[in-house]
């Protein structure tokens, strides 16, 4: 069963709507966009230009620093007033990138995420327990929007607090869960310990997850471990937030929703589209959003397409699982964290130096960041009290910038080893 028939449309029929809504877009954004005017012409591009949809490739580029460099809403091509929702995630510096939605743009996020509880089998009869994050994040929200339209009950417990979460799993007997792969075998862990019996005591048929990569072996584990089907979830919030593509019953690969984001593969290189099996940099340009509309976003995500239809009946592409970044952010729990983000934090901060090293790793299913930051030659404190706030103030900045507890250690000045070439700022041990 799909939840709309644009899932199952010929190819032809969905081309040509896609060049409608692409043609629409493009207009949009020359007209009421400034940035992609001045793009556009000193590109000598002009909207009529594109009559393909493979005359996209003529198209700009958008990165995730466009919508930094015009925070926060000045890549909208609406007025305030019509806008009804603001999200926001990491930006590469200081500044978050924001995103808009106007009242057909949380109307199109419910259509997608529709299709997505649909290919868990959702009805108004199951019970949703979210313990996706809330608040700025798209995650939480975009799961719990789209499940009320659906009048699917929707429990919104959000992340942390394991053990009330398990209690409450049990005692409401929810039938579906979403969440961070990673929250879900942590989820796990904590009831075996705490004496659950995963099996009797949760009546969980279907898990939603995304938010960060998963490998087979983790989706299986989870599956396995919760006696569930396991969705998965892919989305981001320049685009719309979960909902952009997501996998089915019959297939580990995600089905794009293509009808409303136009997806490419590129070498992350050249800029050149790739053929379809090939992998590269996913870059999608969304066909119907009216808030926030965007033109070949790179995501950074490296994934390949394939267009053969699924036995699931729809004909929309897929993409395999995100297989890794084209540039250097960190997924921790779900949370996009830039390197340079910390650098900027670490440089407005005195008694320390700018050399640091983070280490990403695992502790139990979760993820851990840990940041060593070398102390000033300058330095003069010389108690543990003084250092301990100074310790407290980074870490109360950390979490300002990125959303995230980090493990700060504060070592010896020149302890960090020096690196000949390039600084290895990142260890990612996971
Ligand atoms: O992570 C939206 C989301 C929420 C998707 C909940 C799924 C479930 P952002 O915070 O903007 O949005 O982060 C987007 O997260 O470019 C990927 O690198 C990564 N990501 C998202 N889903 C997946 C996934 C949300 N299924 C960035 N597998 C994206 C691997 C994922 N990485």
């Amino acid at each position: 069963m799909t939840f709309s028939k644009n899932e199952s449309l010929p190819r032809e029929k969905l081309r040509k709507l896609q060049l409608e809504y692409l043609q629409e877009t493009v207009l949009r954004v020359y007209h009421l966009v400034p940035f992609y005017k001045k793009k556009f012409e000193q590109m000598g591009i002009k909207p009529n230009d594109i009559t393909s949809l493979e005359d996209i490739a003529k198209l700009p580029f958008t990165k995730k620093q466009d919508l930094r460099e015009n925070y926060p809403f000045g890549l909208f091509s609406v007025d305030m007033d019509q806008i009804v929702r603001i999200h926001s995630s990491s930006g590469t510096t200081g500044k978050p990138t924001v995103v808009g939605y106007t009242e057909s743009d949380m109307d199109i996020w419910a259509e997608v995420m529709g299709r997505v509880f649909t290919m868990g089998g959702l009805t108004s009869k199951d019970l949703l327990h979210n313990a996706t994050g809330y608040g700025l994040f798209t995650g939480g929200l975009g799961f719990h929007s789209a499940a009320e339209r659906m009048k699917i009950a929707v429990i919104p417990s959000s992340t942390g607090f394991t053990s009330r979460q398990l209690l409450l799993l049990r005692d409401f007997g929810a039938t579906a869960i979403t969440g961070t792969p990673s929250f879900a075998l942590h989820l796990a862990e904590r009831a075996k310990a705490e004496g659950y019996d995963i099996q009797k005591d949760f009546k969980l048929r279907v898990g939603f997850f995304g938010a960060e990569p998963a490998s087979e072996g983790l989706k299986n584990e989870i599956a396995n471990v919760w006696g569930i089907d396991y969705i998965e979830v892919y989305g981001l919030s320049e685009i719309i937030g979960p909902g952009v593509a997501s996998s089915c019953k019959h297939s580990h690969l995600l089905h794009v929703n293509e009808d409303h984001f136009y997806p490419e593969i590129i070498d992350p290189q050249s800029g050149e589209v790739l053929e379809d099996g090939k992998r590269g940099e996913l870059v999608i340009t969304t066909l119907t959003k009216q808030g926030l509309p965007i033109i070949r976003y790179k995501t950074g995500d490296i994934t390949s397409i394939t267009r053969i239809p699924c036995r699931c009946g729809r004909t929309l592409c897929r993409i395999e699982s995100i297989v890794g970044r084209s540039d250097d952010m960190l997924v921790i729990n779900g949370v996009n964290v830039f390197p340079s983000q910390i650098e900027h934090v670490l440089s407005k901060i005195s008694d320390i130096s700018i050399n640091y090293q983070i280490i990403a790793e695992k502790q139990g299913y979760l993820d851990k960041l840990e940041i060593d930051v070398e102390l000033s030659e300058d330095f003069m404190g010389d108690d543990v009290c003084e250092l301990e706030q100074l310790k407290k103030k980074i870490q109360h900045e950390l979490l300002n910038a990125l959303y995230i507890n980090v493990n700060l250690r504060l070592v010896a000045p020149r302890s960090i080893k020096r690196s000949e070439g390039k600084a290895l700022r990142v260890i990612d041990k996971r």
